[in-house]
């Protein structure tokens, strides 16, 4: 029987090292959510990273994690140190990552590190080649392995291989100052489906491969001497249901079920019902628009001062790649811009900014969605952004608006939300205030909108349309060939 192998970076799973015993939990990502079904399919597996690396691994627990990673139907591409801190800390995240960001003045072209990135999607291929059979379909993701579909098709040239990007794809002037951008664009094209977030990312592709390969483009697919590679745009949705559930047995929560967050939370409501919450959430990242964010509440809470004691920003920062340098500015950047806003503004009983630096769990996410009226997404370049979903999803009261950067991927679907351009602070003050004093028929219309389109859009049609569109380009291959 035909299986589907998925590829990306990192497995679905978390695996701890707890005194040389292994702890292996399915994470409940997005993604992991959306393969579900995929990954279910029959004989299906998916091969990443484990998240340890050889050097924290002895013969034993080696051959534990291959048995508890395969119970999960995974396989695991072992790594060394050197590979995580040149390929993903490295390329991936220092080279790739700020590029297709548009973040120029963060990008490095390390020759080293390029090698380091060519050598590991070497090493993604030498095990999806020792797992794949004719017939069966690889759908690889993301841009830690942009040169695999390459390197699959070139040893088995009959397997339908899919490549989806999560961040965007760069405008052609961008992407023509990268120094290995022939390799990269061939190591892409070894795909048969190439897959986006947005028609804007996807016509920025075939540009690059039109000008950069001279391939032959016409419309969505590019004509190559063997075979014709298809480009689609598929805008990636949430796990609606589970979203928009948790925050409907939310609302009927008794006092003992409260987290300690959401007593918090009520104490803020209770304390003054005209005070209301905006929220942020994001991985502590440069194109996120922190700063940006605070700097724009700073301006509103001086143009506007009647909203002092009225609003608070609620800011949850999960630490992200706090190994690059980058990364380590902008934390402290942040907190020292924090300290000073609630240094400026704050009173006996107001604090302008509450400001977490961890992750939460799923539930006290939750808490987060559904207590604030306003979210406030200011990304600088975001491939989509899923928590700006993933906030409509849970808003069951009929209330609750999006103030959502217009360089989100989500934007484009997202039109009933208030879009702005993240760099103009005088915009998001002023479209702050209007979220905050929308009438509530206004909020409801929007949501109600949104809401449906969300939930016919989900993860899992997202998968779903992939994987068909996919197995479209089979059949037109084999059809072809017949002919
Ligand atoms: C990349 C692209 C694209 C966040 N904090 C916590 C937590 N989260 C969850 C959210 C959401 C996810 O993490 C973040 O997804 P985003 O899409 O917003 O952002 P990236 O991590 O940058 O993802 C992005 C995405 O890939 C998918 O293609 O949309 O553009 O950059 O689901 O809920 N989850 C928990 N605790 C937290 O503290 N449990």
């Amino acid at each position: 029987m035909n299986k589907t192998i998925i590829v990306s970076n990192r497995l679905p799973l978390q695996i701890k090292l707890n005194n040389d015993k292994l702890e292996v939990v399915p994470s409940v990502g997005g993604l992991a959510t959306g393969l579900k079904s995929v990954h279910a399919d029959g004989n299906g597996i998916w091969i990443g990273w484990s998240g340890l690396t050889e050097e924290e691994l002895d013969d034993n627990l080696k051959s534990l994690v291959k048995q508890a990673v395969k119970k999960e139907k995974c396989e695991a591409v072992s790594l060394t140190q050197d590979d995580i801190d040149n390929y993903y800390l490295g390329f991936s995240n220092k080279t790739l990552w700020p590029l297709f960001h548009y973040f120029m003045e963060y990008t490095e072209f390390e020759h080293e590190q390029w090698q380091a990135y060519k050598r590991v999607n070497e090493k993604f291929a030498e095990v999806v080649l020792e797992h794949i059979e004719d017939g069966d379909t690889v759908w690889v993701h993301d841009y830690q392995l942009l040169l695999l579909p390459k390197l699959i098709k070139d040893k088995k040239p009959n397997t339908s291989i899919g490549f989806f990007l999560h961040i965007p794809f760069p405008s052609y002037e961008i992407f023509r100052t990268f120094p290995w951008r022939e390799e990269v664009l061939d190591g892409m094209l070894g795909a048969d489906l190439l897959g986006f977030h947005t028609y804007d990312y996807e016509r920025h592709f075939l540009s690059s491969v039109k000008r950069i390969m001279r391939l032959e483009v016409n419309f969505n697919e590019i004509s190559m001497a063997d075979r014709t590679i298809k480009v689609d745009s598929f805008p990636m949705g949430i796990d609606y249901n589970k979203f928009h559930n948790a925050a409907l047995a939310h609302l009927n929560q008794d006092e003992s079920q409260k987290s300690e967050l959401q007593k918090r939370l009520d104490d803020h409501i209770q304390s003054d019902a005209d005070t209301k919450l905006v929220l942020s959430i994001d991985r502590m990242d440069y194109t996120k628009g922190i700063p940006n964010r605070i700097r724009a509440f700073e301006y509103f809470l001086n143009k506007y001062p009647e909203f002092k004691e009225k609003v608070r920003l609620i800011m949850l920062a999960v630490p992200s790649r706090s190994d690059v340098p980058q990364y380590k500015k902008l934390k402290r950047e942040t907190d020292e811009l924090v300290g000073r806003i609630n240094g400026q503004f704050a009173t006996v009983s107001w604090t302008p900014i509450w400001y977490y630096y961890r992750s939460m769990p799923f539930e006290n996410l939750i808490d987060l969605y559904t207590s604030s009226q306003v979210a406030l997404i200011t990304p600088i370049r975001d491939g989509m952004n899923l928590v700006a979903k993933e906030y409509i999803a849970t808003r069951t009261n009929g209330h609750g608006v999006l103030v959502l950067s217009e360089m989100a991927g989500a934007s484009k679907e997202m039109n009933e939300a208030l879009l702005i351009n993240p760099n103009n602070f005088e915009q998001i003050a002023d479209t702050l205030k209007i979220a905050l004093e929308m009438p509530e028929a206004e909020q409801s219309r929007r949501l109600h909108i949104l809401q449906k389109r969300l939930k016919r859009y989900s993860v899992e049609k997202w998968a779903d349309e992939f994987m068909s569109s996919l197995n479209s380009t089979k059949k037109y291959r084999e059809t072809s060939i017949t002919r």
